[in-house]
């Protein structure tokens, strides 16, 4: 079984109640965050610190920030982020790697950045309308962007009354390369890159960890492929400096997971997504990993065997998306590979 013991996609109000949970139950390993930018319909969005000590922000360990559902419909994102919290949390103590990981560095779990577009995405299920858009494969995030027409400021986050999905890519909003090609200057299409760079609430946030924490790796968290993708996200970049040693790290987590890895252009091409601004502004690493083969799968196959490395994929890992996440923190506390990467 998964750590918390779940087996059904959680909604909006039950990542609320694990969150606080967790910091009850174990106050001395963890500290709630409440990030400071409200979402377009007023919602917080919420995470957990793990660490010994987690008060304490100003303690220089090496933060990994781990993060899911940017992308509404992509359940098991934020499935797999809460999972890893409670693994961390539980197994502390009785765990030798864990206990050392949690002992040496801080872990930043969001489980759901996009919690407007996750919230209309999941309460659709089962009683979707199908009628205009489907609700339930939402994308985007929820507000009216600034092109948006005076006859579709109706209707609600799941579509105007043209039928239209609201709302912006939040993985084409980032600072990083924004504005270039995989990524739509329509504020219709399923990639708009947004009015601004950074416009969002939910991208301001992501940055507001990476500049207000010591964050030297990240994941972000999507379905589907079961891909594990670095920068550049574009092509015409050319390689990053420290592509050897973040294609190496790649193949370790792959070990783990089974999944493929490649620098994420080999996808297609996107700007404006997460890690290609966190690793052009910090040089920390970080990664997308695709989980899956479809948007929300059963949960059994879509976040349990993921996680726990029973997936059916061809040559997959045996350690799943658990041993590759405690992999990916490990070499976050690696002073060795950020004396090499940070100088
Ligand atoms: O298109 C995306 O944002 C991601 N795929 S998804 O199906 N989850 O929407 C892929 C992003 C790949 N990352 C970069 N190209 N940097
Ligand atoms: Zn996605």
């Amino acid at each position: 079984p998964l750590p918390s013991g779940r087996d059904t996609y959680r909604r909006l109000a039950d990542y609320e109640a694990d969150l606080t949970l967790l910091a009850k139950r174990y106050p001395k390993l963890v500290k709630p965050i409440t990030l400071p930018y409200k979402t377009s319909e007023g919602r917080p969005v919420r995470g957990v610190e793990i660490t010994t000590n987690p008060q304490n922000v100003t303690d220089g360990k090496p933060v990994f920030f781990l993060m899911g559902a940017h992308h509404a419909r992509e359940w098991p994102s934020a499935e797999t982020a809460i999972e890893y919290a409670f693994d961390l949390t539980k197994n502390y103590g009785k765990n030798k790697r864990i206990t050392s990981i949690v002992q040496k560095t801080r872990t930043i779990v969001v489980p759901i950045i996009n919690v407007d577009g996750y919230n209309t995405s999941r309460e659709a299920a089962p009683k979707g309308d199908f009628s205009k858009f489907d609700y339930e494969m939402k994308r985007k995030t929820c507000e009216a962007t600034a092109k948006t027409l005076p006859e579709e400021l109706g209707g609600d986050c799941g579509n105007n009354p043209q039928g239209v999905q609201r709302g912006t890519d939040p993985n084409r909003n980032y600072p990083g390369f924004w504005g270039g090609p995989g990524a739509s200057t329509n504020y219709r299409s399923e990639t708009y890159r947004g009015d601004q760079p950074s416009i969002l609430p939910e991208v301001q946030n992501v940055r507001w960890v990476v500049s207000n924490r010591q964050v030297t790796g990240l994941i972000t968290l999507h379905t589907f492929g079961n891909l594990i993708l670095r920068p550049p996200g574009v092509m015409a970049v050319g390689a990053p400096p420290d592509e050897p040693i973040y294609k190496a790290l790649g193949a370790s987590l792959a070990v783990d997971n089974g999944y493929t890895n490649q620098p994420s252009y080999q996808l297609y091409d996107t700007t404006g997504s997460t890690e290609d601004w966190s690793y052009w502004a910090t040089g920390g690493l970080g990664f997308t990993f695709e989980i899956g083969s479809s948007f929300h799968p059963p949960y059994a196959d879509g976040v349990i065997a993921h996680y726990l490395g029973q997936a059916p994929a061809p040559g997959a890992g045996t350690g799943g998306n658990r041993e590759a996440l405690l992999t990916m923190s490990e070499a976050t506390g690696n002073a060795k590979l950020h004396s090499t990467l940070l100088g």
